[in-house]
């Protein structure tokens, strides 16, 4: 490298490193978008064992219909290992945008490193992927999705101010490995640590799957009888656990306080039975806001690094005139 060409060099890793943290133009990076009036989107789901993925689902495919844009689809049925496979054959189908759902945060980084490297932008919906091992802006468009981190500190807040001497928890944690997992935790755990005078007994994971939150709630209820406060990181094991308490012969909601993340309408419904004392809503419906951040990108727009999801709370004082609202 001759000297000018060595130091021009140098200045455009310098303008590289500035613009990458301007945000905007970290962008140059990234696979381009064509705008178009339809394309083809694929959609890589992780699984559908439960409501709220169904509701998701449903968003994604009505709102593309709507559009009249081609939906491909895959269910990854609950292995990291599918949805990796999942997206290769959206690649090889020739796909404009891949949506991704990713189940956990470090085994679906070769998925979207493999769309990067075909020229087919990813944008990650609901969960994301390991900051450290790939970046928005940099690997994948963008991250849609809510603030776990906040929505377990609102939980946690909730149960700070009403916990009325219920101080012992038992926290049924997501899937292992995954972003809400982690971080509902982390958001929870930290303010309650903060606060003092609470002791979380136990803490294992449900997978997010109501038998299996049910099974869980089952076996720490008999290890830890004097729990009274049980933390789901969503509502199909705070469903579970609401069967777990009453086979353990005690009243959900009174005995033992049930605090839930998602706030689907069944829940919401448990929070004007008395039996879930509180929920902070993870809305499913992203379908208008993820292609709205594709044809955004599509007309050469910056897009943020997290469209954040704003999420709702619902405990007795609303739940009764918000529940037809709920999903
Ligand atoms: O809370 C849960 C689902 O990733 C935000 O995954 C999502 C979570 C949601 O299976 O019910």
């Amino acid at each position: 490298m001759s000297a000018i060409t060595r130091r021009m060099f140098m200045m455009a890793t310098t303008t590289l490193g500035v613009l990458a943290i301007t945000g905007a133009s970290a962008m140059a990076d990234l696979p381009k978008l064509a705008q178009k009036e339809k394309y083809k989107v694929g959609f890589a789901q992780t699984e559908s064992n439960n409501p709220w993925r169904i509701a998701q689902t449903e968003s994604m495919k009505a709102e593309a219909e709507k559009l009249g844009y081609q939906f491909v689809y895959t269910d990854a049925a609950g292995s990291a290992a599918k949805q990796v496979a999942d997206v290769n054959s959206m690649i090889a189908q020739g796909v404009d945008v891949i949506f991704l759902a990713p189940r956990e945060e470090k085994p679906l980084i070769p998925a979207v490193m493999a769309a990067k490297k075909a020229g087919i932008p990813v944008i990650l919906l609901d969960r994301t992927v390991d900051p450290s091992l790939a970046k928005p802006g940099v690997d994948y468009l963008t991250f849609i999705g809510s603030d776990f981190v906040e929505e377990g500190k609102r939980i946690a807040e909730w149960l700070i101010q009403n916990a009325n001497g219920k101080t012992k928890i038992i926290e049924l944690e997501g899937t292992t490995g995954s972003s809400p997992a982690n971080d509902r935790k982390k958001g929870f755990d930290d303010a309650i640590k903060a606060a003092g005078g609470f002791e979380i007994v136990a803490s294992q994971s449900g997978d997010f799957a109501r038998d299996k939150g049910r099974q869980v709630a089952e076996a720490l209820l008999q290890a830890h009888p004097d729990a009274n406060v049980i933390y789901a990181h969503n509502d199909e094991m705070a469903m579970g656990a609401i069967s777990a308490i009453e086979a353990a012969g005690k009243v959900p909601g009174k005995d033992i306080l049930v605090l839930s993340i998602d706030g689907g309408k069944e829940a919401v419904q448990a929070v004007v039975d008395g039996k879930i004392n509180a929920v902070v809503e993870c809305n499913p419906r992203f379908g208008p806001k993820a292609y709205e951040t594709m044809q955004r990108y599509a007309k050469g727009e910056a897009i943020e690094p997290w469209v954040i999801n704003v999420d709702k709370f619902y405990d007795p004082s609303n739940a009764a005139a918000e529940l037809e609202s709920a999903y």
